[in-house]
């Protein structure tokens, strides 16, 4: 046994009865976060982790190289709001992006909202801003220490005076002004016993959606839709690009599935009073519907019914029968038709994503043709700025060399010509030095797996090298490239190559191909992860001790399943806010809603798939025998309140427990808890350079690996 581990009581008396299998649960008390038992565990674990990480030999090289580099000036897209011009920007290392306003795009720019202003630490972040659609109020989410909690306020736009309205308790929510500016639509749940700071478990249910008028207490505020039949519905409303309609999408998980509700706000003889006389255009979850703009009573929605990779319909609400929708873009034979917004009055900007690439381009509204192509290198378009009535529109692209170039169009132009609005460039880091390529992988059941390959030009495929393989597959996100400094600072100075690995579960290639990656699926995940290491081995870039794996969230649980199924396939894995009790996540906060992928272990059937994989229950009692484990790194935060903390904190002890007393298992397996943090959004620069700067420094450590000038 090479490190001691903390003791973790083991309550053997714990036992759950799952359709007649008796499932022991012995780390249980790892559940209440605030009793004492669990806050020494969490102590002790820091402590013998803190050292470790401080004292990784590329520590202090890593995290100065990271800091000079990731001091590069940042900006969103800019967006127009009655005469001004907004947009994020970040001088390089300020924790929080700051909010600037210009009256014209050449024009000097001053601070509209700064949020580092609000905390030393950089920990309170602007979670959601509105401008009204004529720029009277802004209405921002302020969070704190990472928590999904948001607390709403508004400032007027034009002086910034501060009102006094606050609205709490508001969590995965909408904010959407009426065009008239007296109030908004907003989201939040009830009030719950206990804390609500994001350090708490509870359930979140019941959400409701209110309208708050300007002027008015958080308590008066008008209630226009629940759902009390239905505690697990979210709902989430816009307002129509003409003002006219209220349009309101109910979820009731994470599947893209809606039910499409709306409301015409000028047929309310007294405006708004009370619950909505809400018309049920779709009144099922059968497939999905996203509002993207409306013609009069000719509304435009992006969806998937009968139509995997997402098509263009139109449904006249004066004839709502299903029967007489239309469609405005079929789906693509090949592509996945990805954000669609409304420009130029009678336009449509529309991204498809072609094997893991972005593809832009503009449509006519009235009849859905081509108009142009806006060529894009191979990478993301990763942000966009544009609206119905403006005839120009912003977008920015990415890649993981090319930190973002912000392109502008104006289609009023006899030649419309998309020219660079702004290009960013990274002192120390010249893009020529570093190469991507994609490859496709056969996975186990001879599906082809696309991966992207970052390293170094001219690299040598003779297995020495090592791999950074990181991976997520699920809830239809596609993990397409992306900018991180810290991923380049692998391959420059560590020698490392970066691996994507586009496994199913994501929505790479549309609705089938996340399917095949949920529910009883979900094991093919695994596999196609478990693959492109294989692949990497085979095809001489690496071997199984030089590859480190990493994955957040989703790809946590990825990576803990990974580990437990084919612990010799790897010298290290760094699994990030990772979801490890599959059978009890439904309990925790908005877990509920991660059944669409999962299943839920009150069904029998669904209980044998989960407690096949799920890291937690999967893992080797004591004593034991099997190959040593990689060396492992877990992550959380005392305020991640979408993935809670006892996730991992039962899987520690459980590793600890197992693998942690084999005498054969020299590399360390660890917990980094991290203080004022939460799941990831929001994250202040200072602690995602300490974060990163950890990570690495144990990847480093543990496959051996040298800093190289
Ligand atoms: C979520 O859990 C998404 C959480 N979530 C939201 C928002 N609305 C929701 C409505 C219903 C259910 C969940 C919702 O974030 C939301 C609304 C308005 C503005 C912003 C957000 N996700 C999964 C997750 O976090 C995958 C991605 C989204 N997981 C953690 C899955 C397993 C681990």
């Amino acid at each position: 046994m090479a490190f001691k581990y903390p003791t973790a009581r083991r309550d053997e008396s714990k036992v759950d009865d799952y359709h007649g299998n008796k499932i022991c649960d012995p780390y249980i008390w790892l559940e209440d976060p605030d009793s004492t038992e669990t806050m020494a565990f969490v102590e002790e674990q820091n402590k013998l982790t803190m050292p470790f990480l401080e004292k990784c030999t590329v520590r202090a090289q890593f995290h100065q190289r990271l800091t000079e580099l990731y001091d590069y000036p940042k900006y969103s897209c800019p967006y127009k709001r009655g005469k001004r011009y907004f947009y994020f920007h970040n001088e390089g290392l300020q924790n929080q992006d700051v909010l600037y306003v210009q009256d014209s795009l050449d024009g000097q720019a001053s601070v509209f909202f700064d949020p580092n202003k609000l905390s030393e630490d950089g920990t309170v972040a602007l979670k959601m801003g509105r401008l009204s659609e004529d720029c009277e109020y802004f209405a921002y989410g302020l969070s704190s220490s990472g928590s999904d909690w948001v607390t709403v306020r508004f400032i007027k736009a034009d002086d910034l005076t501060e009102l006094p309205d606050v609205l709490e308790r508001v969590k995965f929510s909408c904010l959407a002004w009426t065009h008239d500016a007296k109030g908004i639509f907003y989201n939040s749940y009830p009030r719950q016993e206990g804390k609500t700071d994001g350090t708490e478990t509870t359930t979140n249910l019941n959400q409701k959606l209110y309208y708050h008028v300007i002027g008015t207490k958080q308590s008066e505020d008008i209630l226009v839709a629940e759902f009390p039949e239905n505690p697990k519905w979210h709902s989430s409303a816009i307002i129509s690009d003409d003002g006219r309609y209220a349009v309101l999408s109910i979820t009731e998980g994470c599947e893209p599935v809606n039910q499409l509700w709306y409301c015409d706000l000028q047929e309310l003889p007294n405006g708004i009073t009370g619950l909505l006389p809400w018309v049920k255009l779709v009144d099922n979850f059968k497939a999905q519907y996203s509002y993207i703009t409306n013609e009069g009573h000719v509304f435009t929605f992006r969806s998937n019914s009968d139509a995997p990779r997402y098509c263009l319909i139109n449904i006249d609400i004066q004839k709502p029968e299903p029967k007489q929708w239309t469609t405005l873009i079929p789906q693509h034979d090949q592509d996945v038709m990805g954000f669609v917004s409304s420009i130029n009055q009678h336009h449509l900007l529309v991204c498809y994503l072609h094997d893991v690439k972005d593809i832009l381009q503009v449509y006519e509204l009235s009849t859905g043709q081509l108009v142009m192509d806006l060529p894009l290198d191979v990478g993301t378009v990763c942000g966009v700025s544009c609206k119905k009535k403006h005839s120009d529109f912003f977008y920015k692209f990415s890649s993981f060399t090319t930190p973002g170039i912000i392109y502008h169009c104006d289609l009023s132009e006899a030649k419309p010509q998309p020219t660079v609005f702004r290009e960013v460039e990274v002192k120390g880091i010249k893009q020529e030095d570093y190469q991507t390529h994609q490859v496709f992988y056969t996975s186990k059941d001879g599906t082809k797996i696309p991966m992207f390959l970052v390293h170094a030009k001219g690299l040598k495929k003779d297995g020495t090298h090592p791999v950074f393989l990181y991976g997520y597959g699920g809830f239809e996100a596609s993990i397409q490239p992306f900018y991180n400094v810290a991923y380049l600072l692998f391959v420059r100075h560590l020698g490392g190559i970066l691996a994507v690995a586009n496994i199913r579960g994501g929505g790479e290639y549309g609705l089938t191909w996340h399917k095949a990656g949920t529910l009883g699926n979900k094991q093919n995940c695994f596999d196609d992860f478990q693959c492109a290491a294989e692949y990497l081995i085979q095809e001489n870039y690496t071997t199984a001790s030089r590859i480190a794996i990493n994955g957040a969230s989703n790809g946590g649980l990825l990576v803990g399943a990974c580990v437990n199924q084919r612990p010799d396939l790897y010298g290290c894995a760094v699994a990030e806010v990772g979801v490890m009790d599959m059978l009890k996540f439904h309990k925790f906060t908005i877990g509920h809603a991660w059944t669409t992928d999962y299943g839920c272990s009150d069904d029998a059937e669904q209980f044998q798939w989960l407690i096949k994989y799920s890291p937690l229950h999967s893992l080797p009692p004591p004593p034991y025998s099997g190959p040593p484990y990689p060396a492992v790194l877990l992550l959380t935060a005392d305020h991640d309140d979408r993935v809670v903390p006892l996730h991992t904190l039962k899987y520690c002890a459980a590793l600890q427990h197992g693998v942690g007393s084999s005498p054969a298992q020299r590399q360390p397996l660890m917990v980094r808890v991290d203080t004022r943090s939460g799941h990831g959004a929001g994250k202040p620069t200072s602690k995602a350079i300490l974060e990163d700067t950890h990570i690495f420094s144990f990847v480093a450590e543990t496959l051996g690996l040298s800093w190289k000038d």
